[in-house]
C-alpha cells in the first residue's frame, strides 16, 4: 500500500531537492478555533491531499518522516478537532508524516503508554520512521514554529499550556507531547507497559531517557504553546494507586518491561482517510 512510498500522483520527479530549512508556508501563532459542529467528513473535505492518514510535500523531499501517535479511547470530539488543526499544521512544516489512532478496546483501565509502544511497533511496519511523536489527542498546538520533529536528543513539546497559564509545571515534566527518534526509543526500550490507569508513565519513561544519559531539550516557551480542549477525567482511567511504586522500580525494570515484552492482539486495523485506526485489545497478563 501507499506506505511504502509516495502516493502515485507525488511521485513522478525523479529527485527532488530537500525541502528548505524553515518551512516558507509557517504562519506563526494562532488563534485556534473549535466548531462544535464540525465533523470528521468536514476534515476528510478540507484535506484530500492526505491518503491514509498520511502525507508528503509535493516539491522538496521532507527532512524527517515522522509517525505521530495518539493512544485514544472515546474521545471522537477531540480527535476530530485534532485532525483538523494538526493535518494543515504539519504540512505547513513540509513533513512526511502519518497519524496514527491506536485505540484500546473493551472497558478493562486504560494503559496509555502501551499503546504509544504497539503504535511504535505497528508504525515501523509501514515505513522506517526517522522520529516518533507521542502525542496526547486533547492538546493543540498554537504555533506552527513548533516543529514537529526530533533532535539529537528526547523531545519535550508541551511547555506551555492554556490550562496552566501558559507555564512549565516542572523542569523535570515530560508530558502530553514528546518525541523520540526510532534509534532513541528503541535504546529505552519504550514506555513501561505496566501503568493501567491514570499517571507517572511519562515520569517512567523520562527515567529511562536519564538512565541512558539522554538529556531533554524543548522548544521556546513563546512557540511551544498548546490550548487543551477541556475534559474531564475519562471513565476507566482511574488515577494509578501504585504509580510512585512503579517508578521507584523503573531503573532497574526497564530491561524486561517495554518494547521487549508488549504482548498485545490486534482485533482491526482500518486505513481511513485522515488517520489509520489500530484497535487493540490489551493482554492483560502483562
Ligand atoms: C496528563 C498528561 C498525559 C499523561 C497523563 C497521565 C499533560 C498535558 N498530559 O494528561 O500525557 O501523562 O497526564 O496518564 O500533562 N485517553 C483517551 N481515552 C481515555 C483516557 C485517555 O483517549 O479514556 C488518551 C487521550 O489521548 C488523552 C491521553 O490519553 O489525551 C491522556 O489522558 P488525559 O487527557 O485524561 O490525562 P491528562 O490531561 O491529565
Ligand atoms: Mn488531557
Amino acid at each position: 500500500h501507499s506506505m511504502t512510498g509516495a502516493p502515485d500522483d507525488l511521485n513522478t520527479s525523479p529527485q527532488k531537492v530537500d525541502c528548505p530549512k524553515v518551512s516558507p508556508l509557517l504562519q506563526g501563532a494562532k488563534n485556534l478555533s473549535f466548531d462544535s459542529s464540525l465533523t470528521l467528513n468536514d476534515v476528510v473535505t478540507e484535506n484530500e491531499k492526505v491518503r491514509e492518514g498520511e502525507y508528503e510535500p509535493p516539491d522538496c523531499a521532507a527532512r524527517q518522516s515522522v509517525a505521530i501517535l495518539i493512544p485514544f479511547r472515546n474521545r471522537e470530539r477531540h480527535l476530530v478537532y485534532f485532525l483538523h488543526h494538526l493535518h494543515p499544521f504539519l504540512q505547513r512544516q513540509q513533513l512526511h508524516y502519518a497519524i496514527y489512532v491506536i485505540n484500546q478496546a473493551g472497558n478493562v483501565t486504560f494503559n496509555r503508554a502501551k499503546l504509544l509502544n504497539i503504535g511504535y511497533l505497528e508504525a515501523l511496519k509501514d515505513y522506517n520512521w526517522d522520529c516518533f511523536i507521542f502525542h496526547d489527542v486533547d492538546l493543540i498546538p498554537e504555533n506552527d514554529h513548533n516543529l514537529y520533529v526530533c533532535e539529537d536528543q528526547p523531545k519535550h513539546f508541551m511547555v506551555a499550556r492554556n490550562s496552566t497559564r501558559y507555564k512549565l509545571m516542572s523542569p523535570s515534566y515530560f508530558g502530553g507531547v514528546t518525541a523520540l527518534t526510532r534509534e532513541q526509543f528503541f535504546q529505552v526500550n519504550g514506555f513501561s507497559n505496566s501503568y493501567w490507569g491514570w499517571g507517572c508513565e511519562d515520569d517512567d519513561l523520562r527515567i529511562r531517557v536519564r538512565q541512558h544519559k539522554m538529556t531533554i531539550v524543548r522548544p521556546p516557551e513563546d512557540v511551544a504553546r498548546y490550548t487543551m480542549v477541556f475534559h474531564k477525567r475519562d471513565k476507566g482511567n482511574e488515577v494509578n494507586k501504585d504509580r510512585s511504586t512503579l517508578k521507584g522500580q523503573t531503573p532497574k525494570n526497564w530491561r524486561n518491561d517495554g518494547l521487549t515484552s508488549c504482548s498485545y492482539k490486534t482485533l482491526s486495523l482500518d486505513r481511513l482517510p485522515l488517520y489509520s485506526s489500530h484497535l487493540k485489545l490489551k493482554n492483560l497478563a502483562v
